[in-house]
């Protein structure tokens, strides 16, 4: 019986989303107590000339003080807040304990940052008695384990689940199911809708349209005539709350790849383009080593703002080679035309393979590579290197 209220409530799927609450604060305040109940600013010390503001708490947000607002700006809205530089080990490993607690709750849990992430939950809600338990028990997991809060949406797709987690931050939990989604999503203004920045904003409220319940009612035809055809109709699904994008799990698990966190942020350009090469190398020399190939290709980016997105290509061949890697990978990083610095780059290889099933030995690159690993191997590390990755 219960999972038919569910089925019935739901739709299809169940799809959660959890945000921590201003998250690098709140692991300062667990850090430092007596920091509790104050405002507190986390980015760099009050005399700091650069520094931007992480996050900042709620009780610092009351002064109008916002994540990458400079730390100058912060000081003056609020001279006697708590300044702290960031530790970002502290928070991964607060995130990774995070992360852990919910891969108990489902297989598919994709992360989107530090301390984001969307569960599939379909298939598991005969274990609790509602939705509202769902999310108070996960709530409680992740407070059990790491004494924080975060706030949690649940709904029938992403896209909702999302705005859902945001509605009732701090320590929120917000439940829409299939039947509330018109109420929950009409009044919203335009910008509500994924992929509605500012300039696309403008475009459709020089037409009128200035909410969700707007963007439903007018024809897609005029929507298309200002915002084009494929964001219009992209944008107009939204509106009426389908969304039909899978939550995807975590390609490091069943992947080989290789990241790496910069000190400053790279622009897009010939350093960075090196580091794509050592990272390519890097995962070759770790698939020959494991003896197996790979089908896919993935490079992974984040901006200095924890945006983070990932572009996969799945070749028709496996391979192994470094050639192949970096080949697809610097492909990949061009699509992303990049217009900003990166704070992090990466490259995964997976649709693992063991070297058995396939019928590739032998190929050039992959003795290319093969002659390099032997020599590296008797050097002691990867010493000789391609002139790409210098
Ligand atoms: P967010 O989840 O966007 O923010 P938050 O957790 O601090 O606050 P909220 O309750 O609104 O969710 O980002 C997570 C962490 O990422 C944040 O604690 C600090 C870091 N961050 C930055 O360093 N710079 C930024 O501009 C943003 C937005 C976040
Ligand atoms: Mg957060």
């Amino acid at each position: 019986m219960r999972s038919r209220t569910w089925g019935v409530s739901f739709g299809k799927r169940t799809i959660v989303h959890i945000d921590m609450d201003a998250f690098f604060a709140q692991v300062e305040v667990l850090d430092h107590p007596e920091y509790r109940g104050k405002p507190l600013v986390v980015g760099g010390r009050r005399d700091s000339r650069r520094g931007v503001v992480s996050t900042a708490s709620y009780e610092a947000r009351k002064y109008g003080i916002r994540s990458a607002m400079p730390i100058q700006r912060a000081v003056q809205l609020c001279p006697h807040a708590i300044f702290v530089p960031p530790r970002m080990a502290r928070y991964e490993e607060v995130s990774r304990r995070i992360f852990e607690v919910l891969e108990t709750f489902s297989p598919l849990v994709e992360p989107l940052s530090i301390d984001e992430a969307f569960l599939d939950m379909t298939g598991t809600e005969h274990f609790y008695e509602d939705a509202r338990h769902m999310g108070l028990e996960l709530k409680r997991r992740i407070f059990e384990a790491t004494s924080l809060t975060g706030s949690v949406g649940i709904a029938p797709n992403k896209f909702i689940a999302k705005l859902a987690s945001d509605r009732e931050k701090p320590d929120g939990l917000v439940i829409v199911p299939a039947a509330d989604v018109d109420a929950f999503l009409t009044p919203l203004p335009v910008e509500a809708l994924w992929g509605v920045g500012p300039k696309t904003a403008a475009r459709l409220k020089s037409i009128g349209v200035h909410t969700v319940r707007d963007v439903r009612e007018r024809p897609l035809s005029q929507l298309a005539q200002v915002v084009g055809p494929r964001l219009a109709a992209h944008v107009q699904a939204l509106a009426f709350g389908r969304d039909e994008r899978p939550v995807e799990p975590d390609i490091e698990a069943k992947s080989i790849g290789r990241e790496t966190t910069f000190e400053e942020d790279v622009p897009d350009g010939p350093e960075l383009r090196a580091v794509l090469a050592r990272l390519a190398a890097n995962v070759g020399w770790r698939l020959r080593k494991e003896g197996v190939f790979a089908r896919t290709v993935t490079v992974k980016i984040r901006y200095p703002d924890f945006e983070t997105h990932t572009k996969s290509r799945t070749l028709a061949e496996p391979f192994r080679d470094d050639d192949t890697l970096y080949r697809e990978a610097a492909r990949l990083l061009d699509e992303f035309r990049l217009r900003r610095p990166l704070r992090l780059l990466g490259v995964y290889a997976s649709g693992l393979q063991h070297a058995a099933q396939t019928s590739l030995f032998g190929k050039r690159e992959d003795r290319l590579s093969d002659v390099l690993d032997a020599i590296n191997a008797k050097l002691g590390g990867r010493v000789v290197r391609r002139g790409r990755e210098l």
